[in-house]
Order: structure tokens, then sequence, then C-alpha cells
């Protein structure tokens, strides 16, 4: 029998709808959801091919033990395997206390599993430790929109794009990354009087089509978004009234872009003043501008002076909380808004809560059937901090669910130290082997997305429900399901009772109930079976609010929006005679971070089929490269090996490398043993966008870094 199923795009972060039918288990077809309103049918190369991610010879479907690195693995049955490790865990909570833990996990998960993870976490074992990959991604924005509007999460949705007349598009490149709503911006911009910029230092696919490239040096918006706004203040594009009745600051910041003129940014930035002259008319002059940006900005030692700087620029020009105007971060994983509601990362609590807010602890300890003190108010170690106290034994047990550290997280050769370091390392993951698995003690399976239950939030507040196509193979179960026999094993077989993925959602809600920017009170696994719902949504008969602040009352305490002066900065790896380049590294359209999922997909590999590090004609003319050329990257922490693409579209000094590939391109062949990580003082992000190194011809014989 043939049936359709409707479940969600487990890649990016615009949440692209599925329609999905099945066979005998099978999956048969894959098609756009042509009544989700994040996509209306479309997709890209991606989802289009998420079918061939499930039964690859990889996966992984049952658990596996070994007691020592050197040891192969042995198959045992789930529930062997976790009742091992709560032997484990007890016997390093006695010995070393439940700081000494840590967990590591995604914002590819199910809110359902992030959450259940969290709980486990914070208020079973009573320890803090338990961060994201998200602080690689969003952290920066998080941080930033608390700042300047109170709570978190963009104000905007996906329909204000068939609204506006101006794209700022900065540190994004979303024909690549988030190529349906690119669609949707391009489609829009064949009208008349529409103008996209594109702020990036390279010409990529989303430059091409700008109206206006500004290629800056990397590094340096912050300068650049100064001077727009300088611009607007002096040509009288700023709404003064807006500024006046709904913000708060506001001389703070007209004093920091006093310095910032159009011929002081341009020499900054590396671009010419007419082309700043001209991005400050089109966001100031506009009816309506919408802001968008991603790792450009967010991966930065100033991601969060970044994003406060875009956000500047609405504030002033009063263009946010109506129709076609705002700020609106894109969510790199189809999942990291969840993330964000659950509170997962190390100093957060469910709801957009704190750690270390006395009454924040007492009602989710509440909430959560746990004693007052298990929940501890000091605030646990961020990804970059938890790998160098693997690395120095203060941790003593990494759980990992959904990421892969050792080939996504900045300075591989830290990070395996860290990994080869742990006692314990258990690794929750669909696929075995990847770069960390390798290194684990115990291997969990869990179900992929298309194999189970749960909710994901997209890019413009809009949850969706994920509904089962096929089952898992083997012992295979979902991440929350894995995590609440653990929880029930160690004791707390009561608070982790649950019984479905709705179940788990309906506590969720009561953690987001009290708070007005986040309340899902009116959303239920029912109505999610029909059509997906935006956040605020209080009641069972609203149909979720597309906007926030239309009021023009903000989040923070006065209900002003807050502006923040935000100066230039430098990076933080120096460019030296040593290391003359400017190493920027991200993604490409048909492959997926470390290739765990896009790599067996046959279609994918032939469009991305291999590394590269791509450099501007001069720059290799002048080191005698050719394309092709095996080279060497050598930065101050590591050196990767790979070949050369000459490419136009480069900035003369810049470099990019894609880090798609791991170790999959040989044990050298990954960007991350040269990126470092020194993090935004504020959201900890590090600064994966800026990495001082070295060129050279691959000789093949050893070097130091
Ligand atoms: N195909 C594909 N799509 C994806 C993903 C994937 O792996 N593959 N991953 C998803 C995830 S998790 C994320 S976070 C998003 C990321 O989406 P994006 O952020 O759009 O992608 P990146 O390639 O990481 O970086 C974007 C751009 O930042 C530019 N950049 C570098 N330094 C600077 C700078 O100093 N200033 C400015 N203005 N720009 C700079 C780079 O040249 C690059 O083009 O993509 C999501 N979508
Ligand atoms: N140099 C450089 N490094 C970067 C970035 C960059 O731009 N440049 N970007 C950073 C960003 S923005 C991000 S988001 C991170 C991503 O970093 P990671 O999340 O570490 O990268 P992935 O390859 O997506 O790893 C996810 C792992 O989870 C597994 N998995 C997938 N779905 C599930 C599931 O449902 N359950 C479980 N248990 N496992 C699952 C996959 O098989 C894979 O092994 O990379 C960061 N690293
Ligand atoms: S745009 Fe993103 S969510 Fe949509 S199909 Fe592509 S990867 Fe999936
Ligand atoms: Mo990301």
């Amino acid at each position: 029998m043939e049936t359709t199923v409707k479940t969600i795009c487990p890649y990016c972060g615009v949440g692209c709808g599925l329609s999905v039918k099945v066979r005998d288990n099978r999956i048969v077809d894959v098609k756009g959801d042509k009544e989700h309103p994040a996509n209306f049918g479309s997709l890209c190369t991606k989802g289009a091919t998420v079918d061939q991610t499930i039964d690859t010879p990889n996966r992984l479907k049952f658990a596996q033990i070994r007691f020592n690195r050197s040891d192969p693995f042995e198959p045992v049955p789930l529930d062997g395997a976790l009742e091992h490790l709560a032997e484990k865990y007890r016997s390093i909570f006695r010995d070393h206390g439940r700081d000494a833990v840590a967990f590591y996990v995604s914002g590819q998960l199910t809110t359902e599993s992030q959450y259940v993870f969290n709980k486990l976490a914070k208020g079973a074992i009573g320890t803090n430790n338990i961060d994201a990959n998200s602080r690689l991604c969003m952290s920066s924005a998080v941080s930033a929109y608390k700042l300047s509007l109170g709570a978190d999460a963009p104000p905007t949705c996906y329909e204000d794009i068939e609204l506006t007349e101006c794209f700022l598009i900065l540190g994004a490149n979303m024909a690549e990354c988030h190529p349906v709503l690119w669609q949707r911006i391009k489609r829009r911009a064949n009208r008349k009087r529409v103008r996209i910029i594109v702020v990036d230092p390279r010409r990529t696919p989303t430059a091409e089509n700008a109206h206006l490239h500004l290629a800056i040096r990397p590094g340096t918006d912050v300068a650049l978004l100064n001077a727009m706004l300088h611009v607007m203040i002096s040509q009288g594009w700023i709404n003064p009234r807006f500024i006046r009745d709904h913000t708060e600051d506001w001389e703070k910041v007209r004093g920091m872009v006093e310095g910032w003129s159009p011929a002081r940014a341009a020499k900054v930035c590396g671009v010419s003043e007419i082309d700043i002259h001209r991005a400050a008319f089109w966001f100031g002059q506009s009816a309506d501008a919408l802001s968008f940006w991603a790792m450009g900005a967010n991966q930065s030692t100033q991601g969060v002076a970044k994003n406060l700087g875009i956000i500047n620029l609405h504030l002033a020009t009063g263009k946010i909380g109506r129709p076609g105007s705002g700020p609106f971060s894109l969510t790199g994983q189809p999942n990291a808004m969840g993330g964000r509601e659950v509170g997962y990362m190390s100093g957060l609590l469910p709801g957009h809560r704190n750690v270390s807010d006395d009454a924040h602890r007492k009602e989710i300890a509440e909430i959560w059937g746990v004693p007052l003190p298990r929940i501890r108010p000091k605030p646990g170690l961020d990804a970059v901090r938890m790998f160098e106290a693997l690395e120095t034994g203060e941790v003593k047990a990494l759980w990992v669910v959904g990421c892969n550290p050792l080939a996504t997280m900045p300075n591989s050769n830290q990070i395996r130290r860290a990994l080869e370091k742990v006692e314990l390392l258990v690794v929750q993951d669909c696929y075995h082997p990847t770069e960390t698995s390798r290194l684990a003690h115990v291997l969990l399976p869990a179900a992929l997305n298309l194999e189970m239950e749960g909710t994901m939030t997209n890019s413009e507040r809009r949850v969706s429900l994920l509904q089962p196509c096929v089952s898992p193979p083997g012992e295979a179960r979902p991440d929350w399901e894995i995590g609440c026999r653990f929880a029930a094993l160690m004791g707390y077989e009561e608070q982790f009772s649950f019984s479905s993925a709705a179940n788990i959602f309906e506590e969720h809600k009561l953690c987001c109930s009290d708070v007005y920017a986040l309340n899902m009170d009116g959303i239920t696994y029912g109505r999610l079976k029909h059509h997906p719902i935006q956040w605020p949504c209080p009641t069972k008969s609203s149909p979720g609010i597309a906007r926030r602040y239309r009021r023009k009352t903000f989040a923070t305490p006065s209900g002003r929006a807050r502006f923040h002066p935000v100066d230039d900065l430098p990076p933080a790896d120096r460019i030296t005679p040593d290391y003359p380049f400017a190493l920027t590294t991200g993604r490409l359209a048909h492959q997926w971070h470390s290739r765990t999922k896009t790599g067996h997909v046959a279609k994918l590999g032939k469009l991305n089929p291999e590394p590269f590090v791509a450099a501007h004609p001069a720059d290799a003319q002048r080191l005698g490269l050719r394309n092709g050329d095996a080279v060497r990257l050598i930065s101050r922490r590591g050196v990767a090996r790979t070949r050369l693409k000459i490419e136009e579209s480069m900035r003369e000094g810049s470099l990019f490398m894609p880090f798609h590939w791991g170790q999959s391109a040989g044990e050298d062949g990954c960007v991350n043993l040269v990126t470092h990580g020194e993090a935004d003082p504020i959201s900890r992000q590090p600064e994966l966008k800026h990495n001082a190194v070295r060129l050279e011809r691959d000789g093949g014989e050893a070097v130091k870094a």
C-alpha cells in the first residue's frame, strides 16, 4: 500500500515541507510540500535526495562498545549499552563530581530530543556542562537580539520577502546555503525598484545576482555598517520619531558613527566610497528593508557587534515591526531555533531563561519535578572551553549527540587531543564511522528524522511536525528515547516517563507558557498534523503571529529597543608576513557539513565532488602556483593539505576553503586543522571566518606550524 507522509527537510533552517511517498516501509518519492509556507513545493538538491541518506552502508543500526580505543567495537543490545553507561556515570560522579561530565548536542535534533538532553544534564544530573553546535552557528545572533530587542529570535517572517524593496544580505551565501529562500528573493527582485545589496569578501553566486556587491576586506563589516548609518544621518534618511518614541541610547550610537565617515570606512573595508553611499541610499530610502545575515556575521570575534550594527540600521530608520522590514538572521540548522527555545546552551534554561537567575531556576525546577538545588546557578562550559577542559582532564566523560566535533570544531589538533584524553566518549549518531565516532568508547544508534515523530522550528519561528516515513533500522531509536531510557536507569524514571514525543512537547510548552514572546500554548500535535504554526501562538484559535513588535513595544524592561554603539576591531588571528592570507571557511551548495549524510548521495557528489582552497589568480601567480596544484595551508595551529582552485571571484589576499571534507579527504585534509578557537567575548562564538595562514606548494615533506 502506498501512503503520503508530510514531514520536514532535515537539512537547513529554511525548514521546507516534504511530501514523501512510502510503499512497504520504503520511500519511493520525495517532493516539496505544496502547502508548506516555507517552500510551497520547492526543494533544493539536498532536500530532493534525502531518501538516499537512509539505507547507507555506514548506517549505525546497533549499539557498540569497547573498553580501550585500541580494541575493536563489539555490538551490544541498546539496553546493555545504557546499563554500562549508567554504571560508568555513577562511578564518575562518585570519584569526580557531576561537573566531570559534559554533553555536546545539536541543532539537527528535534525539539523534543534537545529538551530531554537539556533536562537530563541540567535537571537530573545537575551539571550545566551542556553546549551545542549552535555555539558555532547562532549564538552571536541570540546575544544581539537579547541585547537590542530584549528577546531572542527574528521578528520577521518569510512573507516579508514578497513585501520588501531592499535586501541587505551580509555574510550569507543564500544561493548555496538557503536556496529555496533565495529563489523567493530572486523572484521578488525581478520587480523594478527592488534592490539586493550583498556584503561578502567573495563574489559568491549570491553576490553575482546582487545589484550591489560590497566585497569588503574580511572582518570589516562593523566599519561598513557604521558608515552606512553615518550617511543616513547626514542625509536625513533616519526616522527621528521612531527613535524618540521606541528606542533608547541613540545618542551613544550617533556619537560612534560620527567618526565613521564613508571615506574612512572605504579605506578600512577596501571598497569604494560611492558604493557605501549607494548601499546607505537604498537601505535608507526604500520604503522597506529586510536584512539577512548568517555566518559571515556570526562567526567572528565581533559577531555580536556585527549583528548589533545591522539592528542599529533598522532601529534608526524605524524599519522593524512592520511588513517587509526588519532584521532576519538566517538559522543554519533545521532546528537551531528549537534549541534556542529549550535553552540547550550552557548558560540557558528553557523558555529563554538563564541558569544564573534564581526565579528562572525555580520555575524550571518545578516543571521538571527536580529539587531546586539540583539546577546549578553557574553557567557551564561553552563548546570551546568544554574541549579545553577535556584536554586538561577536568571533564572525564563526553556524550556527543548529533555532532561531529573532530571535523567541525575549530583547531582539530586540540579537539583530537581532547577526545583522545577523555576517559569515556559516547557518540550517539546515525552513522559510523565519522571522524568523531572513530574515537568513541560507546556508540548509540540514533533514528534519522525521516524515521521519527517530533517538532522543529525554522528561521521564521514556524513549528512543523516531523512524521515518521519509515521505521528505524535495527535498534536505532529517536534521540529523546535513548536519553529517557538512560535517565530512568540513573533513577529519574518519573521525570522522564514520556511515552511519546507529543508528551515531551506538552512539557516544553509549559516552559514557554509565561514568556509572551515565545508562547506556544495554542500549538498542539493535532493542529500541526494539518499545518505548521508560528510562535507566539497563545491560543488554540490563534493562527500564530507572523511578525513581532507590531505595536513597537519591545521585550526590554522599558519596552524600548536598545541601540548599542559598536566599533570596528581587528580579527583575533593576526595577518603577518609569515601568515599573510586571511582564510575564510564555509559551505558549498550540494554538501552538508561533514558529509555524513550527503557523502553517500551520488548526485550531490557529482555536483561538489572534492575539496579545494580557492585563491585569486594574482595571488596564485605570485606564488608560482597553478590550478589543481597540491598545496598546504599553514597556520599557527596546524597544517591542512588540499588542491588549489584559482577563482576570479576571490579577493586578493583572501582564501576560501569549504569545511565539508573532514578527514574523508585524508588525515590532514580538514580545514579545521588550521582554524582557531578565539571567540566573541559575549556570545563565545568562535571566529571560523578569519584565519591567518600561509599558502605553499605541497612538496610532501613535513612542515612545522
Ligand atoms: N548547502 C549547504 N547549505 C547549508 C549548510 C551546509 O552545510 N550546506 N549548512 C547550514 C548551516 S548550519 C548554516 S550555519 C548556514 C550557513 O550559511 P552561510 O553563512 O550563508 O554560509 P557560509 O559559507 O558559512 O558563509 C557565508 C559567507 O560568509 C562570507 N564571509 C566570510 N567572512 C566574512 C566577513 O568578514 N564579512 C562578511 N560580510 N562575509 C564574510 C563567506 O565568504 C561566505 O560566502 O548554511 C546552512 N545551509
Ligand atoms: N571551518 C568551519 N567549521 C565550521 C563551520 C564553518 O563555517 N567553518 N560552521 C559551523 C557551523 S555553523 C555548524 S552548524 C557546525 C556543524 O557541526 P556538526 O553538527 O558537528 O556537523 P555535522 O556534520 O552536521 O554533524 C552532525 C552529526 O550528527 C549526525 N546526525 C544527523 N542527524 C542526527 C540525528 O537526528 N541524531 C543523531 N544522534 N545524530 C544525527 C550526523 O551523522 C553527523 O555525524 O559546523 C561548524 N564548523
Ligand atoms: S532549502 Fe534547506 S530546507 Fe529547503 S530543501 Fe534545501 S536544504 Fe532542505
Ligand atoms: Mo550552522
